[in-house]
């Protein structure tokens, strides 16, 4: 018997040596391929965050998304191979002899188990990198940046003056209060060299100042900025001695030219007193343009600046600072506040507005 048995044992030997010289080269493969993958994996998801930090041109944005394609290529590629060699493996145990064949099998377990570790990975990491593709595609074709909220979403998410495409106007984002998105339409502050808010109905219409200091976005942007979604208004001050305030309304909306850019204002909250509903429904009035209720006079010409008044005001926040902060004295930048039951002026060294799409 061990005659006959003697060639076949020193042949199974033979094969046994020379798949354990395969296995342990196949098993290299196996790991270099899947560090490999997730390499591959990691960079597909930096490229994306990339492409889309970078989208400010559609030019800048086929790019993005071409060379992002091609990562894909590449990836889909990789994996083709990974699957040849998987298949490879498979073909060598069913050719082996029975003695060898349980370790094989084991060894073919093992592989097919990690590529289908890599294979599950790389398919979340491109799922997800589909769903960042669809919505850079729907940013691309359907709306250009048209706020700051816009901005935010597309993964801008520093404060700072940004260019908005859609209205081809910078605007000062402030990207770090709450969630971010928030566009700041006017802020004042008493800096060394103040902007005069003095202006006539064309310069309020079109806007003036300086976005990194003091500035108003101009009404004709307010307009068309408050259309495009539902907007809510949030107003940051500083009294000079009290500390921060905030109010905030849900609602904020600006007519157009037509309708004398009347104020849409609503729902309050905050921890101050709701001043600025008193000015809801009221068109713009500037030096030269008299829409406020006042008679005997032009509001914007007694207390400095273009504002939404009525007769004349609650809240004046394009007025002059003063020199001397007097709380007796309520005809520059104002905000009425309510104090144990009296109407009391807060003294404001700054204030901000911001608007941010309504969140439904
Ligand atoms: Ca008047």
């Amino acid at each position: 018997m061990g005659g006959t048995w003697g060639p076949l044992v020193v042949l199974s030997l033979l094969v046994v040596a020379h798949t354990y010289e395969e296995t342990k080269l196949e098993d290299v493969v196996g790991e270099y391929d899947i560090m490999m993958f997730k390499n591959l994996l990691l960079n597909t998801t930096q490229r994306l965050l990339q492409a889309i930090s970078r989208v400010e041109t559609t030019a800048a944005k086929d790019e993005s998304l071409a060379e992002l394609k091609e990562t894909m290529r590449g990836i889909s590629e990789s994996l083709a191979v990974a699957n040849q060699q998987a298949i490879a493996v498979r073909e060598s145990v069913n050719n082996g002899a029975d003695a060898t064949k349980t370790e094989l099998r084991r060894f073919q377990d093992q592989i097919l188990s990690k590529l289908s570790d890599v294979k599950l990975f790389m398919e979340l990491k491109t799922k997800h990198m589909e769903d960042q593709v669809a919505k850079l595609g729907r940013i691309s074709v359907n709306r250009l940046a048209g706020d700051c909220q816009d901005l935010y979403e597309m993964g801008f998410n520093a404060s700072g003056v940004y260019y908005l495409q859609k209205f081809g106007r910078q605007v000062l984002c402030d990207m770090e209060t709450g969630q971010g998105g928030w566009l700041v339409i006017q802020r004042r502050a008493k800096v060394v060299e103040q902007v005069d808010f003095n202006r006539d109905w064309h310069e309020y219409k079109a806007g003036f100042g300086d976005l990194e200091a003091e500035f108003w976005a101009g009404n004709d942007f307010l307009h068309v900025l408050t259309n495009q979604k539902s907007y809510e208004l949030k107003i940051d001050m500083v009294d000079f001695e009290k500390g921060s305030y905030w109010a905030s309304y849900s609602t904020f909306r600006v007519g157009s030219e037509s309708s004398g850019y009347a104020l849409d204002v609503g729902n309050y909250s905050g921890n101050s007193t709701d001043a600025f509903t008193y000015h809801h429904g009221r068109p713009f009035t500037t030096y030269d343009r008299d829409n406020d209720l006042y008679n005997d006079g032009n509001c914007a010409t007694y207390f400095s600046g273009g504002w939404w008044y009525d007769r004349c005001y609650d809240a004046h926040l394009n007025g002059v600072f003063p020199v001397t902060p007097d709380r007796q004295n309520a005809s520059f930048i104002t905000w009425w506040a309510h104090e144990n039951g009296m109407k009391v002026p807060l003294v404001l060294n700054s204030v901000a507005l911001r608007v941010k799409p309504r969140l439904h």
